[in-house]
Formats: structure tokens, sequence, C-alpha cells
């Protein structure tokens, strides 16, 4: 397989569930600053110019993450990655879906590509803070979520690391975590597979 990811990105999460299914795949690395993801090779792969982005073996490619972590779940379910009920499939499509789209999609992105929103910078400010709002009121309710449990729901599943990605840029940038998401976050740094992933991605790790 083709894994198309950018280091520290929003990739880093599937990274993890490859690398936690031992799949073999190669990189490929997206430098999403110099613009390579609207350049025609990659847009041939994913018209829609976004990482993370896995062409399977078959030739054919899946983006969005839900997508990915859904079929990687699905495709190797010795690996229990979901319950495999509708209930317990249901309540990480549900987290993954508010960490990739609520917390990512409507606040980190105010805070990391504020052009997007306006191209006034004397309005970049005030966009800004509305994303770090977002994303804190959103982990207030992962917090909640996250109450008496380890993981997202039970075991280690595909919700555990779109929250750890998001975890992982609340703290590169300052965002104090509440203490069952930051009691989370711990706990998933100490996978070893995060661990390698994270330092494959250039990052190290602190105790
Ligand atoms: N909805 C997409 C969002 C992915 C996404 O926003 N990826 C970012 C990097 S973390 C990206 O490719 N940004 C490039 C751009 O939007 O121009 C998904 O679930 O995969």
């Amino acid at each position: 397989m083709k894994f198309y990811m950018t280091p520290g990105s929003c990739s880093t999460g599937i990274h993890i569930l490859l690398e936690e299914l031992e799949l073999p795949f190669e990189v490929y690395i997206v430098n999403l600053l110099a613009g390579d993801h609207r350049k025609p090779d990659f847009v041939a792969v994913n018209p829609k110019a976004s990482i993370p982005t896995l062409v399977r073996n078959d030739g054919t490619a899946i983006t969005e993450f839900g997508a990915i972590a859904y079929w990687l779940a699905r495709s190797y379910p010795k690996a229990k990655l979901m319950p495999g009920d509708v209930d317990g499939d249901t309540k990480i499509i549900e987290i993954m879906e508010y960490a990739v789209g609520t917390i990512h999609g409507q606040g980190y992105t105010r805070i990391f590509v504020t052009d997007n929103y306006s191209g006034n910078p004397a309005e970049h400010e005030a966009i800004k803070a509305k994303g770090r709002d977002i994303v804190e009121k959103s982990f207030a309710v992962m917090n909640d979520v996250l109450t008496g449990r380890e993981y997202a729901v039970g075991a280690f599943s595909i919700a555990d690391v779109a929250l750890f990605y998001v975890e992982f840029w609340a703290d590169k940038i300052g965002i104090n975590l509440p203490p069952n998401c930051l009691a989370h976050y711990r706990l998933m740094l100490k996978r070893p597979v995060v661990q390698r992933v994270l330092r494959e991605e250039g990052y190290t790790i602190k105790p």
C-alpha cells in the first residue's frame, strides 16, 4: 500500500494504525507547507488534495481519516480495532467524527489555516481565539465521555488514534487538556507503536 502523509499532521493517527497492524506500506511525504498536496501528481491520487490518503494494493485510494480507519479496522478484524457490535462501533464513529470533524475541522483549522477563514489579517486573532475556544470546549465534552475509561471505548480502537492526534496538537501549541483527556494522551504515549511513529515523524518523546 502507499500511504500519503505529512509528519505531525492528522495522518499521524493513520500512521499509528498501519504500524499497530504491522502492515507493509510505502510512505509518501506530502509537504503541505510547500503546497505538494495541490500538485498534479498528488491531485491525480486524491482530487480532494488532502492527507491522509491510502492507496490499497488494488490501486484504489481511500481518503478521509474516518474512512481509512474504518477500512483498516474492518479489513484486519483480528486486531479488534472496533468492537464489531453495532452499539460499540457507533460509539467509536461518534468519537472519531467529533475529533476529526469538530475538534480538528472546526477548531484547529481556525488556528492553523486562519487564512482559509479570512484574507484580512486584522481578523486573524479573533478567528484563532474562536478556534481555541472550540478546541477547549470540545475537549471538555471529551473529558466527560472519558470518565471512568482508559481508552475511548473499552479497548484500544480507531477512536483512540483520532483523539490522540488532536491531543498531541494541544500539547504542541500549549492548550491544557482536561484531566481525563490528559490521562488518555499519556496512556497513548506509553504505547510502543505511538512512540515509534512519533520518532519516525521527527519528534522527541518526553518520558
Ligand atoms: N476531512 C479530511 C480532513 C483532512 C485534513 O484536513 N487534512 C489536512 C492536514 S491535517 C490537509 O490535508 N490539509 C490540506 C488542505 O486542506 O489544503 C479527513 O478526514 O481526512
